[in-house]
């Protein structure tokens, strides 16, 4: 090799080694081909434009500024894998620091997570999670088996003594977080004899089938007294359903989540009661966990965030568990 080309190939390597620092990396110890950009930090949401996701990037972001990381938020239009699988292996192109992920399968997302943490990226679960254990450094969640049971007793509250059916609006098979909530409602709905559990149905995550498993369910089960809707989307078809069937009030609506639309439901009393979650603290907690991560500090494995159920009566004064629009 000529000393030319030497010299050539030296200033390439300096102008790559530039090029990373000068975007806002630290070289890291990558264990793959490229070096990690440590000061880099992004956060995948389940889905684009939801309140109860747009609260975590708030959170994300604040205290990733706090903490002297660049971000980037990329998201799926839409709460499924195949859409949600793409993002990870664009992210993996750039290797960040950490990932914050919240997969949106609990199966199929752990072949992509895993090219991460085999690229030496951390990554940190946020709301959902894989079934395998051995991917994330940290997950952040709500208890939401407790959610789950917090939610049939509320709604038992609300009934009383009467009797009726009472129905599960779920999304996906397979989401962690909701799957969770709906096996804690089904265990401790047996607890209240008076109320007939007619089991789960599943929406896709769309408010459109919610409403018509509502209306439906009105239809072959007219005694129904009681609906808990796993999360947001379902929530608020619920309410439409409801609506639709000139049934809001006679139907007890108990919802997951407390976006604007749902804050604005319970207090027109089309909404009973929702249980709340704290979406701002996952994402700051999972910030606080990654960074540790990286600086090869202590992390935590499993980190439960905060639940809260609201009905008519208290909304005002829990402003602060109101989801929101935009940070
Ligand atoms: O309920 C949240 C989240 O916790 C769940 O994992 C998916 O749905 C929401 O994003 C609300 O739509």
């Amino acid at each position: 090799m000529s000393t030319r080309t030497v010299r050539t190939l030296g200033l390439v390597a300096a102008a790559a080694l530039l090029a990373a620092c000068g975007s806002g990396g630290q070289i890291g110890d990558s264990g793959g081909s490229a070096p990690t950009a440590v000061k880099k930090m992004v956060l995948i949401p389940g889905v684009a434009a939801e309140p109860f996701y747009i609260s975590m990037e708030c959170g994300f972001r604040e205290a990733a500024k706090a903490a002297g990381y660049e971000v980037d938020v990329q998201a799926p239009a839409k709460f499924d894998a195949p859409l949600q699988i793409p993002i990870v292996t664009g992210v993996l192109a750039n290797k960040p620091g950490a990932v914050l992920i919240a997969p949106t399968d609990d199966k199929a997302l752990a072949g992509p997570m895993k090219q991460l943490k085999d690229a030496g990226v951390k990554v940190v679960e946020v709301d959902t999670k894989l079934q395998d254990t051995s991917i994330a450094e940290s997950s952040i969640s709500s208890n939401n088996a407790q959610g789950g049971k917090k939610a049939a007793e509320t709604l038992a509250r609300l009934v009383g003594d009467k009797q009726g059916s009472v129905l599960v609006l779920n999304t996906k098979a397979g989401t962690s977080t909701t799957d969770a909530r709906a096996k804690g409602f089904e265990d401790a709905i047996k607890a209240f004899p008076n109320l007939k559990y007619l089991g789960q149905q599943y929406t896709d995550n769309e408010p459109d089938q919610a409403a018509s498993k509502v209306t439906a369910t009105l239809s072959s089960d007219p005694d129904l007294i009681g609906v808990f809707a796993t999360n947001l989307n379902t929530g608020e078809g619920a309410a439409t359903g409801l609506r639709n069937a000139g049934k809001t009030g006679a139907v007890n609506l108990v919802g997951f989540d407390a976006s604007p639309k749902q804050v604005q439901d319970l207090q027109a009393g089309v909404v009973q009661a929702l249980i709340a979650q704290d979406p701002a603290t996952i994402g700051k907690t999972g910030v606080e966990q990654a960074v540790a991560a990286i600086e090869g500090k202590e992390v935590k494995r499993n980190i439960e965030t905060d639940l809260v159920a609201i009905t008519k009566t208290d909304a005002a004064g829990s402003e602060r568990y109101f989801y929101k629009q935009a940070c």
